[in-house]
């Protein structure tokens, strides 16, 4: 069934115990995979130390940082998982940023710079780091990433992250069509609104978090585990004819029309 023994996997995006990032590594560490984890580092090394702490109960194999907005430290992390583990069969891109003042009002007030970082981070992160999974992953591989329903509905206050997150899902498919003769699968997952720390720091978000268990067909909200598992299932070889999707993990909100 779902089983990822012998698999190498890395994970990027976990910050703290509620990074849906974190669901994903648990999810994939219990179904026999081999870790990887990349972390954002700060100056204090205040990061290297709080997600080190967090994953050392999965026994990550290689714990690296990785800032994708520094070539440098991208180039070298592939680099690293060449020498130390020959190839790479997963990758996880949980990374998403946008200037808070980009996060509510008017959209149409987006400035260049901020619309240049959000689909920097979130959009462009995901195209150079297949570029630079695509010649490790020597026996084909998956690669899984997160969106948000706010990439095909005008979300109130997303903004600029649903224009970076419909250009994710594009590149999801883009990747798709030219990794596929690699047998490389790039998929999606769409998941719902979870407290996460990007998400607790959006004005707002609990009662957007109470309209969805009042709306969506399970009448609750998604969890980070539940998230693991379906990145499990598409990382696994029970996911082998799945590539180019975006599969909604939202409890069934966006089903509804209202
Ligand atoms: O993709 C996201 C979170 C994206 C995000 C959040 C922040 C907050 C703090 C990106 N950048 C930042 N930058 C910050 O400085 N989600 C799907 C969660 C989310 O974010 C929203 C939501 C939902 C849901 C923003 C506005 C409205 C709804």
């Amino acid at each position: 069934m779902l089983d990822l023994t012998g698999k190498n996997a890395l994970v990027t995006g976990i910050a703290n115990n509620r990074s849906i990032a974190w669901g994903i590594a648990q999810q994939l560490h219990k179904a026999g995979a081999n870790l990887g984890i990349t972390y954002l580092s700060d100056e204090k090394g205040k990061m290297e130390k709080k997600v080190a702490e967090l994953v050392e109960p999965l026994n990550p194999t290689l714990f690296l940082p990785c800032n994708v907005q520094n070539d440098d430290e991208i180039k070298s992390t592939f680099e690293t998982i060449h020498q130390k583990w020959g190839s790479l069969d997963i990758l996880i891109h949980c990374l998403a940023f946008a200037n808070k003042d980009d996060l509510s009002g008017d959209f149409s007030q987006t400035s260049r710079e901020g619309f240049r970082t959000a689909l920097d981070v979130s959009t462009y992160s995901l195209v150079q780091l297949a570029g630079a999974a695509k010649p490790l992953m020597t026996a084909g591989g998956s690669i899984v990433t997160l969106s948000y329903l706010g990439a095909v509905r005008a979300v109130p206050n997303y903004n600029v992250m649903g224009v970076a997150k419909a250009g994710l899902e594009a590149s999801v498919r883009y990747l798709a069509a030219e990794l596929g003769s690699a047998n490389i699968r790039v998929n999606a997952i769409s998941a719902g609104p979870i407290r996460t720390l990007a998400s607790s720091a959006v004005g707002g978000i609990l009662d957007m978090i109470h309209h969805v268990e009042k709306v969506a067909p399970l009448r609750r909200t998604v969890t980070q585990i539940e998230v693991g598992n379906a990145a499990a299932f598409l990382c696994s070889d029970l996911a082998s004819g799945i590539t180019g999707q975006v599969l909604y993990v939202d409890a069934g909100y966006e089903i509804m029309g209202m």
